[in-house]
Formats: C-alpha cells, sequence, structure tokens
C-alpha cells in the first residue's frame, strides 16, 4: 500500500508525504530478526549516516586504528555503485564488506540480513553500518541497529538538522565532523547543535576531525562504554 498525501501550506509551499507502509513493515520485521541475531552474538550494532562525502568511511578507516586492538570490528558499507569504500576500509586490516544497492538511497534491513552469515558474529563485538550517503531515505529504514549515529559536516551548511529533521529525530548521536575547517567557514557548531536538540532533545553531540584527530578519543571512549554495556547487559 502506498500512501500519497500533498497539503498546500499558507505560503504556497506543496507538503508531498509518500511511505510505502508495506515496505516499511517488511523492514522492521527484518530489523527485528536482526536485532535478535546481535543480541545472541552479544554484538554492537551501529548505523552510520550522514550526506555524501560527509566523513564516513574516513571516520571509519580512522576508528579502526584507533579500536581493532582493543575489540574485534568489521564494516559493512552501502553505495550505489563500487567497492570503494569497502577497499579503504580494508587497507586498515579489518573485514570490510560492500553492499552495493544499485541505485537504492539506502540500506534496508533485508540487505543487511542477507550478508550477515559473511560475518562471524560470535566473534565481532562492533559491527558498523555505513550507510549510503543522503539524509533523507536512510532515515526511515531501522536496520536493528542499537545506535544511530549522523555526521554533519562544517561543509555542508548549518542548517540541515531542521531541514532533515527525521534524520537527526531517529539519531542518538551527532558528529559535528570536519572540525579543522571551522575557522574557514560560516559554520556555528552552537546554531547546529541547537537546532538538532529541538528536533532531538535527548542527542548527544561530539566535534570531530579525522585530519586532527579532535573529539576521536571521546568518539571511541563512547563506542567502548557502548560496547562494554552491551556485554554487561548480556551477563544480568
Ligand atoms: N578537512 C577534512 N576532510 C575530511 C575529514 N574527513 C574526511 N575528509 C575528506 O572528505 C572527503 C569525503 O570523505 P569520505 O570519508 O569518503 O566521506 P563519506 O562519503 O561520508 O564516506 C574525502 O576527501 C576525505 O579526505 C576531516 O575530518 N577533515
Ligand atoms: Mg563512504
Amino acid at each position: 500500500m502506498s500512501v500519497e498525501k500533498s497539503t498546500k501550506t499558507a505560503r504556497g509551499t506543496v507538503q508531498c508525504e509518500n511511505t510505502n507502509l508495506n515496505l516499511l513493515k517488511a523492514n522492521d520485521y527484518v530489523a527485528d530478526i536482526i536485532r535478535k541475531k546481535m543480541t545472541e552474538s552479544n554484538t554492537l550494532l551501529v548505523n552510520i549516516t550522514s550526506s555524501a562525502g560527509s566523513g564516513k568511511t574516513t571516520l571509519m578507516q580512522k576508528t579502526a586504528q584507533r579500536l581493532s586492538k582493543k575489540l574485534n570490528m568489521a564494516v559493512m558499507v552501502g553505495d550505489l555503485e563500487t567497492e570503494r569504500d569497502a577497499i579503504r576500509i580494508r587497507e586498515t586490516g579489518i573485514q570490510a564488506l560492500q553492499i552495493v544497492t544499485g541505485g537504492i538511497c539506502h540500506i534496508e534491513a533485508q540487505m543487511v540480513h542477507q550478508v550477515l552469515d559473511q560475518f562471524d558474529l560470535d566473534n565481532i563485538d562492533l559491527l558498523f553500518i555505513e550507510n549510503v550517503g543522503n539524509l533523507v531515505c536512510p532515515a526511515s529504514f531501522d536496520l536493528g541497529e542499537d545506535y544511530r549515529v549522523t555526521l554533519m559536516a562544517t561543509t555542508e551548511g548549518d542548517d540541515k538538522p531542521k531541514k532533515y529533521p527525521r534524520m537527526f529525530l531517529t539519531s542518538d548521536m551527532m558528529l559535528v565532523s570536519k572540525s579543522d575547517l571551522l575557522p574557514y567557514l560560516p559554520f556555528s557548531v552552537e546554531a547546529v547543535t541547537k537546532d538538532a536538540r529541538e528536533v532531538n532533545h535527548d542527542l548527544e553531540v561530539i566535534q570531530i576531525s579525522s585530519l586532527t584527530d579532535e573529539g576521536i578519543e571521546a568518539w571511541c571512549d563512547w563506542l567502548l562504554d557502548k560496547v562494554k554495556h552491551k556485554s554487561a547487559s548480556m551477563v544480568q
């Protein structure tokens, strides 16, 4: 069933809604199966979203360099075409698998489920999904993740949380990325944080740069804490 709704607003802007309810229902069913598998294997699943070019793959490389000696980690990465990102991540020595969506602008739970048996989940503490780069479609698809983390690059402009609210509403963490470029850009970390928290009061925020390493330790500590917390809750 497809629901299409359009409303004419006072200022003459036409607001459209188009949600394929069956597709999302099927997605959520598979997402629950993934969640169960992750609980059984005690693997923390983190879904990384952002616009194209915000620094997701670079952050995956950086995180692997920092954490792969402390815990077992792996990445599945979605793109419309090419295996380029998986190759970049594999260069750090961790397992990375490319999901080529063939034109689809997001990863769906079914795609994750199809490749899960290629990972030795019982021996993976932290599994990342690097989603397809855009702030729209990935917001609507639950992938069974424990946490959703959205990168918001300083190069994108600080007005995005209010323009793409669903992405920020459904995220647990906003990483303000490429902070090394702040001196050269009209971008306010204060303004972007205020807007994002008006959309999602509980959103955590860390300012990071994969170039200067600003915030990378705080990011890695956040991940280590979540991995620890998940395994502690398994013991109880
Ligand atoms: N200045 C700066 N550039 C970055 C940073 N992180 C990534 N980049 C660059 O931004 C571009 C896109 O990065 P990439 O990781 O491929 O982004 P993705 O499309 O979100 O995966 C590349 O040219 C990176 O070298 C950062 O922290 N600072
Ligand atoms: Mg990438």
